[in-house]
């Protein structure tokens, strides 16, 4: 049986994948996580036991990071590391934690899979090339070059850069995957959607950056995993490939669709200030991932996706619940 070291799988979209691993193949899993505040226990309490296995600690400990892998074999096993500092608006308030986890972290996982020749497998964003003009005819493909705006996106980038070049130098088996913004289940009410459904819940107007205007690519996080579990199957060793479907909606569209799925007036939003250097638009082109590894998103419907991802945070209070004064309290600070 294929073991899996899934760094990360106590955040939205680790815990998503360990969820898909479970159910879709007969692999067992160890999750590293820190669990940071983004990190949530109850997000995979119900699968701990035969098949996964949870350890708390940093994926900046290199010594415990080799122990793990050490356990591993290195003719099936592998590496997938999901686990990152990942909230834009908080690498503009503290950037250091994002250099440290992101980047340091990353690098302490590749030295580890290097020592032990483990196939590694690099979780990574759209965010790092940068953003296009709303009008640009092109999206982002694997040859689109890098260019981050905002702290947690060049730290990103520099995991990749580092990856990559393990793979060049070290003869890593590594593969790195880009995906635009994902929704779903688990997701931290930090986050764009899941703050403003938790917001209508709670009778608070949702909050929009500037204008509403910024237009982001979304996926439903089950495909993410469906597409990062096909590259492990099939992907090509030192190969980048871009996870998206074809999601394309403006931020204002997206509260405009919860607050009417959720019986609200559409227009029943409040604009708020803008977020510094925030990136206009993010577009995947996923046709090498499509064409090559034969994957297609399940969630095609978007507007069915966020009325599921509703009902999931009606009916699941007690996990979001003791984290949205925080998160609130936090952007406050901001005036967001
Ligand atoms: P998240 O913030 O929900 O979860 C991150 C997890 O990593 C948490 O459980 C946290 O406790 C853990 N963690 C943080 N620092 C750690 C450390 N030093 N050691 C061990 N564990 C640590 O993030 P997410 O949204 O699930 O993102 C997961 C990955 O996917 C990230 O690499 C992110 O860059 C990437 N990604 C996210 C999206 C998105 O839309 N959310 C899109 C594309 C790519
Ligand atoms: O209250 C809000 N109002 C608002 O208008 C929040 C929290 C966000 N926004 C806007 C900012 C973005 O244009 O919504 C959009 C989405 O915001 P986030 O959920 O913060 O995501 P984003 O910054 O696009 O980054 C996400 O996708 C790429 C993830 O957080 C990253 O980890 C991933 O790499």
């Amino acid at each position: 049986m294929t073991r899996l070291v899934v760094t990360g799988g106590a955040g939205f979209i680790g815990s998503n994948f360990v969820r898909h691993a479970v159910a879709n193949t007969d692999a067992s899993v160890t999750v590293l996580d820190k669990l940071t505040y983004a990190g949530n226990l109850g997000s995979i309490e119900d699968l701990l036991g035969d098949r996964v296995r949870f350890v708390r600690g940093d994926i900046g400990d290199a010594e415990l990071v080799d122990g793990l892998v050490r356990e591993l074999d290195p003719a099936e096993d592998a590496i997938v590391h999901f686990a990152a500092e990942s909230h834009n608006d908080n690498s503009l308030a503290e950037p250091r934690p994002f250099l440290d986890t992101n980047v340091v972290g990353t690098y302490t996982l590749i030295e580890a899979a290097r020592r032990a020749d483990v196939r590694f497998h690099h979780i990574s964003t759209d965010e790092v090339y940068g953003d296009l003009e709303f009008d640009d005819p092109e999206r982002f493909t694997e040859e689109t070059p890098y260019r981050p705006s905002s702290p947690y996106s060049s730290t990103k980038a520099a995991s990749d850069l580092l990856v990559l070049a393990w793979v060049r130098s070290f003869g890593l088996r590594a593969t790195i995957s880009n995906c635009s913004n994902n929704y779903g289940p688990y997701q931290h009410v930090e986050k764009f959607i899941p703050r403003q459904i938790t917001n209508v819940l709670r009778g608070i107007r949702p909050r929009l950056y500037g204008r509403g205007e910024n237009v982001r690519d979304w996926i439903h996080a089950d495909d993410h995993s469906a597409a990062v579990l096909a590259i492990l199957d099939r992907g090509r060793i030192g190969e980048t490939y871009l996870i998206g479907a074809d999601g394309e909606r403006s931020n204002r569209e997206v509260v405009e669709l919860v607050l009417e799925a959720m019986g609200r007036p559409s227009d029943a939003y409040d604009l708020v200030a803008d977020r510094p250097g925030h990136d206009l638009r993010y577009a995947i082109d996923a046709s090498k991932l499509r064409d090559e590894l034969g994957w297609s998103p399940r969630f095609r419907d978007f507007s069915a996706g966020i009325r599921g991802t509703i009902a999931w945070y009606r009916d699941h209070e007690w996990w979001w619940g003791p984290q949205k004064a925080a998160a609130e309290a936090r952007y406050a600070e901001l005036g967001r």
